[in-house]
Order: structure tokens, then sequence, then C-alpha cells
């Protein structure tokens, strides 16, 4: 017998499959399928064992459902724009686009050597003008649909990256990749108005197969709260104002209860209200330190509450006629709700620690009908979201820029269609301005251009676009990607889409995954997508840690290379281990200690076939493969790989222990090993003489009636010995079982020694005699 050479076997069918042009998709055949993973950031750390437990576990399910019969879509790119390149860039002088091509060749490399089916022919790249022409026209149809708009917002700024974060790159008030804790600036950004679907995105999660995690996740980040708007009339200096005050609250029961108000610092009428007060200067300052704090800080529970009072200024409660004082603290949050509260102290924790400290009353009151005390005072029942616009402008380089010009006479004008895509301009620096603007705003001869509308003088927008956006639609272009015409044909979209099933991390659940979900609710309302949702199916892995436990980085220098994995045990190695590891969404601790285990798990499959001859198959072998069939079919559906390897790990230890392996056990042993491990299943395969392919097509079927063994092997014992064993059928009755062992031979012999005083049957198991 040949040695298991994994060296030899991999490059050999991979080879096979890359001249052979396996794996690509048909666009037109029944029965289609569409899997997807989370197109990778080609760092320049490579490829990490985190992607390839994902990418396998769906790469077991495409081999699973290929062999099936199923037109298989599992396609790969790259999701290439983003800040680590950039970052490298500006200290290094390498242009992104030199590391992104080095990086993506590497991890190109690395994915090959794994054996993963994705098509090829259908690789994709963010930072492709070709794709990103794409991505700007999208958003300039989101933009003529109303649903982008330039607006002077607080964004959060990180002082050393000098980039506007959105809310979700903020992680307990820090930037998420550096670690700087994030301050808040002015600044006038795009904006996509991604709350216009906050209901819709909510309702909609009825509809799709998500894990649960997941639609929690969504869920509670949307946010909605079912509550009032009430408008307070003011006075200011003891005239009545023709500005009112207008909050949201959930307890419009307290009403009769509001003995002062609350406005934000940066709500819109401070700077008016100030310059009435009599305390202006304080006002101004306390409303200027309160821009620093992140939101968190802000709404800390336990927080010393601070404020001032707008002197000269009152509210009068519209349930009680009395006027109470206003005033500007920041617990309360300018993009929450109307950024204005009524504040209860009686029945609000936060309101009556400010209460206490400034000593303002509170008031128990009868609670009253909600609805109707709203209605009553003119008020309206609102839903409010926690959703927030998506900040959709970074100040930096590597991005797409945003196809936008700005014209004195006509203002913003989007860029003709014919114009697209608007490359993004040659530079060798990246460093952004002192102000935090884009590298693109020094870049005079690009930024100067004609207004499309007038033709006079205007400039173009010199903000790109964020991470977030070719990631927003790339599931669409894979269904036709080499389209010049429009991002996808709508027959192929009909055809390709929804996404079958869509693997990916748990950190995505309220970025990537609710914005992508975004832009495929506008492109359908616009009828340019056949569906309302892109994905119908969403799972997530578990994080792979490193061996002890702690996360796995680089800075941590506990990170394992697949490459040198590969090389050592092999890529049919590395896959079954990482599915064997745990269960497959938990997360679990790396062993490479453990890959052998599973390398001799290979290499017992690989010995079997020594021992294959066209034995007949006994009664219990045909009941485990029948089992095992069913077992491994539905653990993978169901991603349950860790137990479906170790069924293939039982049943393949029965067959070592026979002495000869019938042919019809070991056939499907292998197309069922295929998928986990498919170079070694392949060349197994060969050498058992069975076609090229073979293991790919055809899965086994396993037959019902053969799940449970018909007959049972029933131990004989005379006073509490074994004596004999005999043959019967599982169901057999208590007294055919005995007449069947009191006509054996040997029980016979038995019993004519004494007088049989008792006998008793153990159904499938045992009879016992005792005699005496
Ligand atoms: C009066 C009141 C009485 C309130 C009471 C609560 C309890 P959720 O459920 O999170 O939506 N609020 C409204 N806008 C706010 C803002 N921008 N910043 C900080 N707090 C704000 O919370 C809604 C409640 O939070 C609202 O109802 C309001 O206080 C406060 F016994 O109004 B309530």
């Amino acid at each position: 017998m040949q040695k298991y050479d994994h060296k030899k076997v991999e490059a050999k069918w991979q080879k096979k499959w890359e001249a052979g042009g396996a794996y690509q998709a048909k666009d037109n055949a029944p029965d289609k399928s569409y899997l997807l993973i989370e197109f990778p950031y080609p760092s320049g750390d490579g490829l990490h064992v985190g992607h390839i437990r994902s990418w396998t576990a769906l790469d077991v399910v495409a081999r699973k459902r290929r062999a099936e019969g199923k037109n298989v879509l599992y396609p790969i790119g790259w999701d290439a724009f983003g800040l680590p390149a950039e970052n490298y860039a500006i200290r290094t002088g390498v242009h992104p686009k030199i590391t992104t091509k080095q990086n993506t060749d590497n991890f190109r490399r690395q994915i090959k050597n794994l054996g993963i089916s994705f098509d090829w022919s259908r690789e994709i790249n963010t930072t492709d003008p070709a794709y990103y022409k794409w991505t700007q026209w999208i958003f300039l149809q989101i933009y003529k649909k109303g649903l982008a708009y330039k607006s002077t917002s607080l964004v959060n700024w990180c002082p050393k990256d000098k980039i506007v974060l959105a809310n979700e790159e903020v992680v307990d008030g820090k930037c998420e990749r550096c670690g700087t804790p994030v301050e808040k600036r002015e600044k006038e950004q795009w904006m996509l108005a991604i709350t216009k679907y906050a209901q819709r995105l909510y309702d909609d999660l009825d509809t799709v197969d998500y894990i649960p995690p997941a639609k929690v996740g969504q869920r509670n980040w949307i946010g909605p709260s079912e509550g009032s708007e009430i408008d307070f009339a003011m006075l200011v200096n003891q005239t009545s104002s023709d500005k009112k005050i207008k909050v949201f609250t959930t307890r419009a029961d307290t009403l009769f209860g509001a003995t002062y108000m609350v406005l934000a610092p940066e709500h819109p009428l401070v700077p008016e209200l100030a310059e009435k007060s009599s305390n202006k200067e304080e006002v101004l300052k306390y409303a200027e330190s309160a821009k620093k704090k992140s939101e968190i800080e802000r709404s800390a529970e336990g927080k010393e509450k601070t404020g001032v009072e707008l002197k000269g200024v009152k509210a009068i409660n519209p349930a009680t006629k009395e006027e109470i004082p206003v005033f500007i603290a920041d617990y309360v949050i300018g993009s929450y709700g109307t950024g204005a509260i009524m504040a209860v102290p009686a029945y609000d924790d936060r309101d009556r620690e400010f209460a206490e400290k400034f000593n303002l009353p509170s008031k128990e009151v009868e609670l009253v009908d909600k609805k109707e005390i709203t209605e009553k005072v003119g008020g309206k029942m609102v839903t409010t979201y926690k959703l927030r616009d998506w900040v959709y402008g970074r100040q930096r380089y590597w991005g797409e820029p945003i196809p936008m010009i700005k014209c004195e006479k006509d203002g913003w004008v989007p860029v003709p269609d014919d114009q697209l895509p608007v490359l993004l301009p040659e530079t060798d620096t990246f460093l952004p301005g002192k102000e935090g603007e884009s590298p693109l705003a020094s870049m005079d001869e690009w930024v100067n251009t004609a207004c499309p509308a007038c033709g006079g003088p205007a400039k173009r927008e010199t903000d790109v676009m964020p991470q977030w956006a070719g990631s927003s639609w790339y599931y669409l272009r894979y269904a036709d990607v080499h389209n010049d015409k429009a991002f996808a044909s709508k027959e192929l979209l009909t055809y390709w889409t929804p996404v079958d099933w869509y693997n990916g991390g748990m950190e995505h659940t309220t970025l990537h995954l609710l914005y992508s979900r975004f832009w495929h609710k506008v492109l359908f309302d616009l009828g340019l997508v056949p569906t309302s949702e892109p994905y119908a199916k969403r799972t997530s892995h578990g994080l792979i840690l490193a061996e002890g436990g702690e996360k796995m980085s680089k800075s941590k220098g506990n990170t394992v290379s697949p490459d040198l994995l590969v090389e050592q045990f092999g890529a049919d190695s590395l896959r079954l281990y990482e599915m064997f590891i745990g269960p497959f969404d938990q997360p679990v601790a790396w062993s490479t200690n453990s890959i052998l285990g599973v390398r001799r798990f290979l290499e017992k499959v690989w010995a079997l076939q020594e021992k294959v001859t066209d034995a007949a198959m006994d009664a219990q072998t045909e009941t485990l493969l029948h089992q095992t069939i069913q077992k491994v079919t539905a653990d993978i559906e169901a991603l349950k790989m860790n137990t479906a390897v170790s069924t293939l790990m039982i049943y393949t230890n029965h067959l070592a222990d026979l002495r000869e392996v019938p042919k019809a056990a070991y056939g499907p042993l292998i197309k069922l090993l295929a998928p986990f491990a498919p170079h070694a299943a392949s060349e197994v395969a060969a050498l058992a003489g069975y076609p090229e392919g073979a293991v790919e097509s055809g899965w086994p079927a396993f037959d019902p009636a053969k799940l449970k063994q018909s007959t049972a092997m029933i131990a004989v014992q005379i006073n509490g010995k074994v004596r004999a064993t005999i043959e019967l059928p599982v169901d057999a009755s208590e007294a055919d079982a005995l007449s069947a062992a009191r006509s054996s031979e040997v029980v016979a012999k038995w019993l004519s020694v004494g007088n049989e005083k008792r006998a008793i049957y153990i159904p499938g198991k045992v009879i016992n005699f005792v005699v005496g």
C-alpha cells in the first residue's frame, strides 16, 4: 500500500481542480444553492485559523450539496478598502494598492492550499474600479431617493487615527481600532437615512431564518420605543415665546408630576435661549464642555449629575399649567428622541438624583391614562428608535470617492452615470490634513472640476466612503461579476438571490449585516432587486481562541500559522480538526497537539483500502452504515460538524475491526468524508478504482428500514453464566424467545442437567434459566 503523503496528494488534487475550473456555478441549472461567507479584508497577517473554521464549514455544506446534485454558488472576494493598508502606507510610503495586491495574492494562495471549493471565476475586489463604479452608482440611487444628506453633526473623532468614527466603531468610549479615547467634533458629513427603514428592518426579521442572537442583536440595536411627543409652551423673561419645547416620553401618565425640563446641551434651541438668559456665559460654557464627553460617559448610571439652569426661561406644564424651570444637562442626549425631556423626579431615578442636587420639587401624583392625556394636551403617540443615521464619510484616502460635486450655483450635484467610476486619484501622500480633512482635499487638479448641471467651476467631494460601503452589496455582484451595464442583471439576480445561507461573525450583527439589509431594501424599493431581504438564513461561528483560552492576536504572539499546519499535517487534517474542535457556534481553544488525533483518523481510513473486498455486509455493519449516513447528512446541514466527524470516526473504527471491509461499506465512507477531507477522499477513491469525480457526485442515501437491526444476538445464561448466544428478531415475544433458546443444542444439554425452575427474558439482551 502507498503511504499517505499529504503533500503529494493535496498538490495533485488542487492542480486538477484548478485546471478543470472545478466548482464553477452554472447560471441556469435547477436547484440552486447560494452559500456565502463574509469576504475577508486581506490583511498583511494572512489567513487566520478563524477564517478557516467558518469557510470550511460552509465548504462542507457546499461539497455535500454539489454531491446531491445542487447547483452551488460558493464565491469569494476581497473587502480591500480600509485603514490597515492606509496606515501602513502612511508609515512606509508604500501605496495601499501595492500592499493590497500582495495581501490578496497571499490569501488566495493560502485558500487554494486548503482546498476550499470557491468559485474563483467570480472573484471580486472592492478596490477594483470596475467594482466600485457600482458602489458609487448605488450610492447615487440612494442619494436620488432622498436618503443621503449632508449634515453638520457631532461626530466621534479619533485624535490618533484622525478619522470620524461611526457609533458602532466606538467601543467603551474608545476607538475600536486603536483604543484611543474618542472625542466629539462638529463635522459636515454625508449621512445615510437608515432610520427611515428602522421599522421595516425590525419587522422583516420575522421573515428570515437567522440564529436567535443575531435577531435579538439587531432588534436591540434598532431599539424601538413607544411613547408620546408633547409640546411645552415657554415663557422667556415673562413673555410667552412662539417656540415650544417638544419632549419624548414613555411615561405620559406621569405628566402631572413633571416639575422641571431638561434640554440636551446640543439642543438647537440652546444658543438662542442662552442669548436671553441672565447666565448666558455659564450656559454656553457648560454646553461646550458637554460636547467633549462621549454618550456613554454622559449616560452612565450613578454618574454625578451636572447641569445649568437657563435663568429667565420657564416652561408651562400642559397638564398642571404650572411654570417650571428649564435646564441644560448632559444626561439628556441630543440625538435621542427630541433631545429634550420633561423631568419627573418622583418616578424617574435620574431625574430624582438631579432634583436632589438642584433642590427641585418632587411630586407624587395620580397616574393617568397615557394615550388620553397625550391627546388632551395636543401631543401624539410616536415610536422612537435607538438606531441613528449612518455616518457615511471618511476623511481618508483608501476608499471609494463619493461621486458628488459641489457647485456654488447648483449646490450638490451627482456625478452623471457616464462619468462613473470617479477614480481614486494617484498620490504618494496619504496623511490626512491637520484638521482631519481627506488627503484628496490637497489635490487641486482632481478637486476642481466642472459642474455637471451648469458647466461652471465646481469642486469634487473629497471625503471617501466608509469601510462598510463595498460589503453592503457584494453578494449581488457575485451573481453577475462581469456585467458592465448594470451592477447585475435582473435575470441573474432573480435566479441567485436571496442568498440561501450566510455565515459570518456575530460582531457584524449591527454593522455590516444591518447596513446591507438597509441597502438591499432601498434597491428593492427602486425595483432593482427581486427580494426585500438579502439573506434567507444567517448563522455564526464561535471564535477560535489561543491555547489557554486567550484571544488570538498578533500583538500577543499567540497566533498559529495555517501555512505551517498545512505543511506539517496537511490541509485535510487542518480542515478536519477545525470541524472537530467543538460545537461550531461556540468559542473554542486551539490545540495543535489535537490535530494529530484527526491525522491518525485519516491514516486509518487510508489504511482500510488494504482490507477492501467484495465480501457481503453483515447485519451490524449495514445498520451502522445507514445510521452513519443519516447522522452525517443531518449534522452537516445543522452545522454540527464536530458530531458529524465523530460519527465518521466511530464507523471507521468499526470497519477497522472487521477482517474484511466490504466495498459497499467503504465507498459511502469515502463519500461522507469527502466534504471534510476532499483531497484524501479523492485519492483513496482513485486508488480503489472509482472513476474521477465519483466522490463528488451522488450523496449516499440511507434506507429508513435499515436504521434498526432486525435481529439481535441474545446471550443465554444458565444460573447467571453465559452458555450460548442465539440470534432472535429484536421484537420476539417472550414465549418465542424462550422456545428458541430451549431448542438450541447447547442450552438443551444444560437444561437436561436439572429441573428448570424459572426463566427470565430481557428483550433484546439476555435470557436466564434458573436450574435446580
Ligand atoms: C418622563 C419619564 C418619567 C420618563 C418616568 C421615564 C420614566 P426609552 O425607554 O429608552 O425610550 N428620555 C427621552 N429622551 C431622552 C434623551 N434624549 N436623553 C435622555 N433621556 C431621554 O426612554 C424614554 C425615556 O427616557 C423618556 O420617558 C424620557 O424620560 C427619557 F417615570 O419621560 B421619560
